[in-house]
């Protein structure tokens, strides 16, 4: 039986992966942070399960972790922790940069100080956000990168550090440079996920209005559950690489609204521009979505595209499993029936 050790286990890919590295026999070890509030919300069905165990420890506590390796004795690590949301990173940089950045390497030094660095394969969750204010379109592991916010600078360093200790001791240290993937475990102040519950909620009389930032903004989005049978592969493959992981289809935000709104039934249509821009409701007139500056960043990166072609060919990876129209159906699915069995408190 192989041991996993997932960091970020209570987020969206935590909880896809650990049912899919338990469904392969793999006893799963997870850490989460000590809270006085419940986010164990996604893990919930899986605690108590006989090869299922969470350990507490933080990405900004190398003694924590060290021991944490040297009790878990990992063959896979899947390092998925991260203050994830590029927009607070603008507002809690050095943070960002402790987790995401100097996490990394807290992580690398445990493999090695517990003398796993021979046997544990790493797999580190990099990003799109990597690209940046991009050199080109599509991207694939050849682009050069050109990070554009504080998550994504840190992030930088997160891969270069893997590369590196890949290379000088020999790790098997891997990226995975995943595009967005989304899903109904999204969390709710990423774009699709707030659009999703918005048009349900809106559908079901409890919202009135939904306001967005750039609306024009281009994505690769894809289903998270089929991305982190990517993660897996890349730790069963021959030799550490880093991989592109991407849909190679691109929609913009707006696009995603039309959609998720027909899903609900109200079809939408956009009229005016940059701020003034709004999404109206064809049948009733009524102004349903609005431009906020509140959702602007500072700097935003604006036309992203993988070209997934690598982990197609090496890994045997299927990038299109789940189609955008199904991925979006499905948010809407579950967001519809999530709202209609919320309390209303007004
Ligand atoms: O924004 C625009 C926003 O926050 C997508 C993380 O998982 O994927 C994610 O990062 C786009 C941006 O995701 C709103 O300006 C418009 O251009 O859903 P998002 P993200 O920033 O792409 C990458 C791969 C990661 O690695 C990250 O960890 O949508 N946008 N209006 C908005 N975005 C948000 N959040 N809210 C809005 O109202």
């Amino acid at each position: 039986m192989k041991t996993a050790f997932i960091t970020g286990v209570t987020g969206q890919d935590g909880s896809y992966l650990s049912e899919f590295l338990l469904e392969k026999g793999y006893e799963v070890h997870g850490m989460i942070r000590r809270s006085s509030v419940d986010y164990r919300e996604r893990i919930a069905h899986l605690e108590g399960g006989k090869n299922f165990h969470l350990h507490y420890g933080d990405m900004s506590d190398s003694m924590g972790l060290v021991s944490l390796f040297n009790c878990i004795r990992p063959d896979e690590v899947y390092n998925l922790a991260a203050q994830s949301h590029v927009q607070v990173s603008f507002d809690a940089p050095e943070y960002t940069a402790d987790v995401d950045a100097t996490g990394v390497l807290r992580i690398l030094e445990a493999v090695r100080q517990s003398g796993l660095a021979k046997s544990c394969r790493i797999y580190q969750a990099s990003t799109s956000e990597l690209f940046g204010r991009v050199e080109e379109v599509p991207q694939s592991e050849t682009t050069p990168f050109h990070p554009y916010s504080p998550y994504a600078v840190a992030k930088q360093y997160a891969y270069w550090i893997i590369k590196e200790y890949r290379e000088a001791y020999g790790m098997f240290a891997c990226n995975g440079i995943l595009f967005n993937h989304e899903s109904e475990r999204r969390g709710e102040t990423f774009v699709t996920r707030k659009i999703t519950l918005a048009a349900a909620r809106i559908a079901q009389g409890k919202q009135e209005k939904l306001y967005l930032g750039n609306l024009s903004s281009l994505r690769d989005w894809g289903y998270a559950k089929d991305y982190v049978e990517c993660m897996w592969l890349i730790l069963q493959n021959e030799k550490p690489d880093d991989f592109v992981i991407a849909t190679g289809e691109q929609h913009s935000v707006r696009e995603f609204c039309v959609l998720a709104f027909r899903c609900v039934g109200i079809e939408l249509e956009f009229v005016g521009k940059g701020m003034e821009e709004k999404g109206v409701d064809k049948s009733t007139g009524k102004v349903l979505i609005e431009v906020s500056p509140d959702f602007y960043r500072p700097t935003d990166v604006v036309n992203l595209l993988g070209n997934p072609a690598k982990a197609k060919r090496e890994l045997g990876w299927n990038p299109t499993k789940t189609s955008f129209l199904n991925l979006v159906r499905r948010m809407v699915d579950h967001d519809m029936q999530k709202v209609a069995e919320e309390r209303t408190c007004w």
